[in-house]
């Protein structure tokens, strides 16, 4: 490995000799000094010039870093990839971590064309263009470290449960959810379908005696909207758990993991989150506040605003709403919406014993947009062949799935829940655009 420090551990270093690498961000060449920010993966740093600035001699490529050329600072182009030795020195006037390095030599690892294709302020379709260059943002690094942190805390609570992380294929032979929305692609003599969701191999696992599993992984969408929190690729967090008695256990564990991801985020980048975003991380108090659905309904419609239709889901301005009625009655930032109508539901979910017009399931609303949607699951197989049937649905189509029914299952329940939006609205961004490495819509397949 190269020998090198992380930017984020000089201020730590006393004075001497050292080396970093980075990109170029910024150069100020001055009439008797010059100035360079590098950044790396971990923060920023002023360098000063003094010294020699070599490049591998572009004549010869394979003469490497041997046989360098010289050249000027004013040449070293914003985005360059160079590794630079120099004099670490402490001075409290630098603002930016108050070190800066006297530089003996640069190498120009790699050079970067002069003109930036991107600039601070280019719209996000020209950001997603040069997706690359876009993530050298520190904000947008940010994102994706906390991405990392909030699965890491997550698993941590599964594996500790005893929880099994699976993978289940994305290419089926029929669709998961509905048939609106389905993907169909080409597959030798006949055709497959992309995974809408994992939902009937994480219910397989049900039937298979895994207790309770968990998977991370992709889902597709044909979905031709536009809107800020809908893509046709995005990553889902699924789980799925037996012996429950009720959608209750579910929105238990459920409840469990966003508090064990969020306090896990607030504690490693609350502070840069506040910087870069301006954002506060809240870590909610449990349990979270649960209302009916149709109690929200009459909640919102008593506050002025009637979600357009009686027999369907909450809308996004009904989601705003409710949520902001939570916020100010309970000072939460989720609410699970709870008892959902069978009509607006999957075939899967289980009927209400009382109300068999009602679900055992949930909406989880997090700052006023669904990030989940979870539930108890129909285990028995008569009952939920009938609801297969009553929802228009083949039963031949999915005897695969209904024979996972028919040689002993335990009760169950499980959700899914959209990563890119969990992050989206924890880090207050305008899109999940924002949160995706790379973003899939209906016009967007690169890069
Ligand atoms: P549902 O269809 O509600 O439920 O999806 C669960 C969650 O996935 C996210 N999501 C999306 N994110 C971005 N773009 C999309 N087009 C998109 N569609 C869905 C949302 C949503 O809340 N199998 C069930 C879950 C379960 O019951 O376990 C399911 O897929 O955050």
């Amino acid at each position: 490995m190269l020998e090198r420090v992380l930017i984020k551990d000089l201020a730590a270093r006393e004075d001497g000799p050292v080396t970093v690498s980075g990109w170029v961000e910024k150069v100020r060449d001055q009439k008797f000094v010059q100035f360079v920010v590098l950044r790396d993966e971990s923060g920023a740093v002023q360098l000063v010039n003094g010294g020699v600035l070599r490049e591998a001699d572009p004549e010869n490529p394979r003469s490497d870093i041997l046989v360098p050329r010289t050249l000027t600072i004013s040449e070293l182009t914003h985005g360059s990839f160079v590794t630079v030795t120099g004099e670490l020195q402490h001075n409290e006037r630098v603002k930016l971590g108050g070190v800066e390095i006297q530089i003996d030599e640069i190498t120009v690892v790699t050079k970067a064309l002069p003109e930036n294709p991107v600039a601070d302020d280019s719209n996000i379709d020209v950001r997603l263009d040069w997706r690359f260059l876009d993530l050298r943002r520190p904000e947008q690094n940010l994102v994706f470290r906390v991405q990392t942190t909030f699965l890491h805390a997550l698993r941590q609570v599964w594996v500790d449960r005893g929880f099994i992380e699976i993978q289940t294929p994305k290419l089926m032979a029929s669709a998961s959810e509905s048939r609106a929305e389905l993907f169909e692609v080409e597959y030798f003599e006949g055709k497959a379908f992309l995974a809408q969701s994992p939902q009937f191999f994480k219910q397989m696992a049900q039937a298979a005696g895994f207790g309770g599993i968990f998977e991370v992984g992709p889902a597709f969408r044909a979905d031709p909207s536009f809107t800020s929190r809908h893509a046709t690729e995005f990553t889902s967090i699924d789980a799925e758990m037996s012996w429950v008695e009720s959608h209750e256990d579910v929105m238990n564990l459920h409840e469990e993991l966003m508090v064990a991801g969020l306090t896990a985020v607030k504690e490693k980048h609350g502070e840069e989150i506040s910087k870069l975003f301006g954002v506060e991380i809240e870590v909610p108090a449990r349990p979270f506040p649960r209302i009916p659905l149709a109690e929200a309904k009459e909640i919102v419609k008593a506050e002025g605003y009637e979600v357009p239709r009686a027999d369907a889901d909450m809308d996004p301005e009904g989601e705003r709403r409710i949520a902001a009625h939570v916020r100010e009655k309970y000072g939460h930032d989720f609410v699970f919406l709870t008892d959902y109508a069978a009509s607006i539901r999957p075939f899967y979910h289980m009927l209400n014993a009382e109300d068999p017009s009602l679900t055992k399931s949930y909406d989880l609303i997090y700052r006023g947009t669904e990030i989940s949607t979870g539930a108890q699951r129909e285990h028995r197989v008569e009952l939920l062949e009938e609801q297969a049937k009553a929802k228009g649905m083949d039963p031949a189509e999915l005897s695969f799935y209904l024979d996972f029914f028919r040689y002993g299952v335990p009760t169950h329940g499980g959700f899914g829940m959209g990563l890119n939006r969990v992050l989206m609205l924890m880090l207050h961004q305008p899109s999940i655009r924002e949160t995706t490495y790379l973003f899939r819509g209906p016009n967007r397949l690169l890069p």
